[in-house]
């Protein structure tokens, strides 16, 4: 991941963009060992708060720049604001690590005027993550998605990443 440094022309066709949220697309199963895929976040586009099922979660920027906001796990039911305890930027090139042991974070693409691309990969695969509300602490599952595989957009209603 650090030693790969971004040209477009690789990655291209992988990264298909949504005007309404990021996107996940997946590039290689890994033969079920680890995905890897491409992120593509359009203006202003952010997670929700997340963590990352038990899985390491490698993220290299290839275009544009993202921040992460790294949160300590809720501790209790109790309702409460969630603050960032960390903040910082990941330029253009740069790699990132993220697991359920470090916490769980937001990433944003805080530009308004340029999209940006990620390139992550996740040891083991996940098909379901936790989801934080910011004001009140409290988590939900959620199914995690492609927006296309391999290139190719997924059919409408099968976004589902599951093979079921
Ligand atoms: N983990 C998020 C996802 O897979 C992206 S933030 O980087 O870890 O959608
Ligand atoms: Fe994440």
């Amino acid at each position: 991941m650090n030693m790969y440094k971004s040209n477009p022309k690789d990655w291209k066709k992988f990264a298909k963009f949504d005007p309404h949220r990021y996107t996940r697309n997946l590039v290689d199963e890994g033969n079920g060992k680890f995905n890897l895929m491409i992120l593509c976040w359009n203006t202003a586009q952010a997670s929700s708060i997340h963590d990352h099922a038990n899985s390491h979660c490698f993220l290299k920027v290839i275009e544009g720049h993202l921040n992460e906001e790294l949160f300590d796990w809720p501790e209790n039911e109790e309702i409460h604001l969630m603050e960032p305890i960390k903040k910082s930027r990941l330029d253009l090139n740069e790699v990132g690590y993220m697991s359920d042991e470090l916490g769980i974070h937001r990433i944003e693409n805080p530009s308004h005027t340029d999209n940006a691309v990620s390139l992550h990969l996740y040891c083991p695969p996940f098909d379901e993550c936790q989801t934080f509300d910011q004001f009140t602490g409290h988590k939900r599952s959620a199914e995690v998605t492609f927006w296309s595989k391999f290139g190719k957009r997924t059919p409408f209603g099968k976004e589902q990443s599951k093979k079921k």
